[in-house]
């Protein structure tokens, strides 16, 4: 893909003011410096194995065109802090779509990006309530790629950013690797009130509200899982679902050789 039909895929997603300044930075850091083709297929053995629905979408490339969207992940902080903010958001869109299991070939943890979509979904995701973010007649806004987005008041605002049709056109999510990506990134840097961005939290920009200190809501790994998933996860003693996402953040980190840094839980915080 030539960089200018990149860069018209993102306009929407940059202000026009902020464009030139954007573009630079873009054009000087690509999160492919910190994470190689052959670190991308050592994390995700699985992920092109028969088993999984998902075989042969989620390709190194993808990723990569994608994070060009969004300049500032994996590129706020020192070393240790950008590759522990990518291997955060690798780990978490693993156990997203993990086909994992405790006695897995080479454990529960090496089966990230197996699942493209929901499989059995309890219903079509629609809040009917939500009037800014209206359902199309007979769409289903079930998860879909890395992050699974869910919902049409996701749906909606990530296609707004990123320029496609999320309420009338949800599938592409499955259907378009990149698109796939970027959703899952447009989750990960996008502050929803009164969650921060999970990329905040693991750069350490995020302050804690009075209410967030109340709901014991420290910064951490624990904290990104809370805000992905936290009213049915968080505030649970030794749920297996955060334990899933611990155990592929561990696993990652050592492959980036960082640390994890504290707070990994978030059994003792109250959801948002
Ligand atoms: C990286 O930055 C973090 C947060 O600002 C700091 O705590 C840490 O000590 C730094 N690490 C190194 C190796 O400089
Ligand atoms: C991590 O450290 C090992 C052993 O020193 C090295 O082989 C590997 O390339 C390092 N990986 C990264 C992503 O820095
Ligand atoms: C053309 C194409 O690949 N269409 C697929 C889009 O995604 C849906 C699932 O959400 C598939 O059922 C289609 O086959």
């Amino acid at each position: 893909m030539s960089s200018w039909v990149v860069l018209l895929s993102c306009i929407l997603f940059s202000s026009l003011l902020s464009f030139a300044s954007w573009e630079v930075e873009a054009r000087r850091f690509v999160i492919s410096s910190l994470i190689s083709e052959d670190l991308f297929d050592a994390i995700f053995i699985h992920k092109d194995n028969n088993a999984c629905p998902a075989k042969g979408f989620y390709t190194y490339d993808s990723l990569i065109q994608a994070s060009k969207c969004f300049p500032r992940f994996g590129n706020t902080g020192n070393l240790t802090t950008r590759k522990r903010e990518i291997a955060a958001f690798l780990a978490q869109i693993s156990h997203e779509t993990t086909g994992g299991w405790a006695t897995a070939p080479d454990g529960p943890y090496a089966w990230g990006l197996c699942f493209k979509e929901e499989v059995s979904p309890q219903s079509d995701y629609c809040d009917s309530s939500n009037t800014e973010w209206p359902c199309a007649p007979a769409k289903s806004y079930k998860g879909r790629g890395p992050i699974q987005l869910s919902w049409n008041y996701n749906y909606g605002p990530a296609g707004k950013a990123l320029g496609f049709d999320g309420l009338n056109n949800p599938e592409i999510v499955s259907n378009n690797s990149i698109i796939a990506f970027k959703t899952a990134l447009w989750f990960w840097m996008t502050e929803q009130r009164p969650k921060p961005s999970c990329h905040d939290v693991m750069v350490g920009k995020y302050v804690p509200t009075a209410s967030d200190v109340e709901a014991n809501r420290t910064p951490g790994f624990g904290l990104v899982t809370n805000i992905i998933n936290g009213g049915l996860e968080c505030g649970i003693p030794n749920d297996g679902r955060v334990n899933d996402r611990i155990g592929y953040f561990q696993r990652y980190a050592k492959l980036f050789n960082v640390t994890t840094g504290p707070n990994l839980d978030c059994q003792n915080q109250k959801p948002f």
